[in-house]
């Protein structure tokens, strides 16, 4: 009977001992996974500020250059980051300001709108922007939008105004603002850059090398604006003031 007694206490203590193990190991691989995702924070953290860190310095070297030179794209390095600082890929997108009627329609027909419809909107984009109440041919001004909003005939202060052009199809702006801007001109790729004169610059830091790997999100920064012939690659930059 006493022997029968230690079994079952014995097996308790194993049933015991077994439990706690299979705590204690959960307990383990839950402080791992959690000790991971801080160490992942704190690297993203940390990136974000050498990035943000590496666009102010490039921002500031800039406005304070007195040569005629390009200086971007701007290598630059803190702690465990190599960061790379170049013109923003707002130059690729299309200035809803700056873009002539060609440009504009060519941009209605890539996302899909036909070629009439795409030529008739580039033209009420064109009457919405200029100063006359002169509609031009496929255009409207006050007249076609009997009793609408009328054009404003200035330049766009935001690309969400495209919305109150006659006829813009909201999907435009839905689908479509992220390849629009008010901020760019033309370009082709961050090292060799083309725009209009006048266009305002804004930057991006990507990191090239870091415990993350490589990682990319815009730093803006707008307060430049670029100089040079138009198709030629930027001679410098000033700030807006
Ligand atoms: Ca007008």
């Amino acid at each position: 009977m006493r022997r029968q007694q230690r079994g079952a206490a014995l097996l308790i203590v194993l049933w015991t001992a077994l439990l706690l193990a299979i705590l204690l190991a959960g307990l383990a691989a839950r402080l791992r996974t959690e000790s991971l995702i801080a160490r992942t924070q704190i690297d993203r953290l940390a990136a974000m500020e050498a990035m943000e860190g590496a666009a102010l310095v490039a921002a500031y070297r800039m406005a304070r250059s007195r040569r005629n030179e390009v200086i971007l794209p701007f290598p630059y390095r803190l702690n465990a980051y190599d960061v790379r600082v170049a013109l923003s890929p707002e130059m690729r997108k299309l200035d809803v300001n700056l873009a002539n009627e060609r440009q504009l329609a060519d941009f209605f027909t890539s996302i899909g709108i036909d070629n009439q419809e795409a030529v008739e909107l580039a033209a009420k984009v064109a009457d919405w922007r200029d100063a006359d109440d002169l509609a031009r041919p496929n255009g409207a001004e006050k007249g076609e939008y009997a009793g609408k909003a009328p054009p404003r005939n200035r330049s766009f202060l935001s690309v969400d105004e495209l919305s109150l052009v006659l006829d813009m199809p909201s999907e435009v702006l839905t689908n479509h603002r992220d390849s629009l801007t008010l901020l760019g001109g033309y370009g082709t790729t961050n090292d060799d850059v083309r725009l209009l004169p006048g266009a305002r610059v804004t930057l991006e830091s990507s990191i090239v090398r870091g415990p993350l790997g490589p990682v990319s999100f815009p730093v803006q920064t707008n307060a430049f604006r670029a100089t040079g012939k138009v198709g030629q690659p930027i001679e410098r930059v000033r700030a807006v003031q």
